[in-house]
C-alpha cells in the first residue's frame, strides 16, 4: 500500500510539474523564446521542432561564451607576458633605454677619442718645441764653428806662418782669406752677428769694421760681395752716440757716403750702417748703404792695414 501511495504521489508531482511547464511555455510563446525558455525546453520531452531550435541556440551561446573566455584568457596571458617583459628588461618596450645606453656608450667613446687626440696634440707641441730648441742649438753651434774657422783662417794663412820679422810687415800682402785693396786688407765674414760683436771680432783680428772713404774702395768691397735676395753686411759706421751724426769706428766723422736714396732714415731706431747687394744688376755700388738696428745679426766686413799682423 505504501508503495502504491508513493507511486501515486510521485505521479501527481510529475503531472503537476508538467502542467506548470505547459502553462509557462504557453505564456512564453507569446513573447518569443529566451535562454530560460530554451533551458526549460531542453529538459522538456514535448515541443518537437521548437526543442531542436532551442538546443542550437544554446550551443551557439555556449560557443560564444567559450570564445569570449578564450579571448579573455589570451588577453590575460598577453598582459601578464607584457608585465613580465617590463620587469625583466626584455626587448620590446625597452628600446628607448637601450638607445639611451648606446648614446652614452658613443659619448664615452667620443670623450676617449678627444682625450687621445688632446694627448697626441700635446706630444706634437712638445716635439715641435724640442725640435725648435735643437735647431736653435745647431744654428748656434754652426755660428760658433764658422767663427772659429774664420779665426783659424785669418790666423794661419800662408803668410802668417812665415818667420819674417815685423819690420817687413808693410810689404807682406794680405793673407787668405783677407783681400787686398791698396794698402788695406778686407775680410768678409761667413757668419752673422750684431754690429758690435762684428766689430769685436774684427778687433780680435787686429782690424775693425770697414771704413770706406772713396768710390773706388766702395766699389772694390761691393764687388767682393755675393749677390742674393737681400745680402746685407755691417761696416764701420754708426750714429749710436748722436742721432744722424754718423761716425766711423776710428772716431772720425763721415763725409759724404754712399747711401741708397731715402737712407739713412732711422726707420726703427737704426743706428748702424750696412751695405746691401741684391740680384738686381741695376743697383749701384756707390748707392748701397742703409741704416738698421745695431742688434740685427748679419755678416760683416773687417778691414786692417796691410802691414798689420797677419
Ligand atoms: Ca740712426
Ligand atoms: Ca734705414
Amino acid at each position: 500500500m505504501s508503495t502504491n501511495a508513493e507511486s501515486t504521489l510521485s505521479d501527481g508531482m510529475y503531472s503537476k510539474l508538467i502542467d506548470n511547464e505547459r502553462s509557462y511555455l504557453d505564456e512564453s510563446d507569446a513573447s518569443g523564446p529566451d535562454v530560460q525558455h530554451n533551458s526549460v525546453l531542453s529538459v522538456t520531452p514535448w515541443r518537437g521542432a521548437s526543442r531542436q531550435g532551442g538546443q542550437g541556440s544554446y550551443r551557439l551561446a555556449s560557443m560564444c561564451l567559450a570564445v569570449l573566455c578564450a579571448v579573455l584568457l589570451i588577453s590575460l596571458v598577453a598582459v601578464s607576458a607584457h608585465s613580465r617583459n617590463q620587469a625583466q628588461g626584455l626587448p620590446g618596450p625597452q628600446v628607448a633605454p637601450q638607445n639611451q645606453s648606446e648614446g652614452q656608450t658613443q659619448m664615452q667613446t667620443q670623450s676617449a677619442d678627444v682625450a687621445v687626440l688632446t694627448e697626441s696634440l700635446a706630444k706634437l707641441h712638445k716635439e715641435r718645441d724640442d725640435l725648435q730648441k735643437e735647431r736653435d742649438d745647431l744654428q748656434k753651434e754652426r755660428d760658433d764653428l764658422q767663427k772659429e774657422r774664420d779665426q783659424l783662417l785669418t790666423q794661419t794663412g800662408p803668410q802668417s806662418v812665415t818667420s819674417a820679422p815685423k819690420s817687413a810687415a808693410p810689404t807682406i800682402p794680405c793673407a787668405h782669406p783677407w783681400l787686398q785693396f791698396n794698402s788695406s786688407c778686407y775680410y768678409i765674414s761667413s757668419f752673422s752677428d750684431s754690429w758690435e760683436d762684428g766689430q769685436n771680432f774684427c778687433q780680435e783680428m787686429d782690424g775693425h769694421l770697414a771704413i770706406i772713404h772713396t768710390p773706388e774702395e766702395q766699389t772694390f768691397v761691393w764687388d767682393q760681395l755675393p749677390r742674393g735676395h737681400w745680402n746685407a753686411y755691417w761696416f764701420g759706421l754708426s750714429d749710436e752716440s748722436t742721432e744722424d751724426d754718423w761716425v766711423w769706428v776710428d772716431g772720425t766723422k763721415l763725409v759724404g757716403g754712399f747711401w741708397e736714396k731715402g737712407e739713412p732714415n732711422n726707420h726703427i731706431n737704426e743706428d748702424c750702417g750696412y751695405i746691401v747687394k741684391t740680384q738686381v744688376l741695376e743697383r749701384k755700388a756707390i748707392q748701397s748703404w742703409y741704416d738698421a738696428p745695431c742688434s740685427m745679426h748679419w755678416p760683416f766686413i773687417c778691414e786692417k792695414e796691410m802691414g798689420a799682423p797677419q
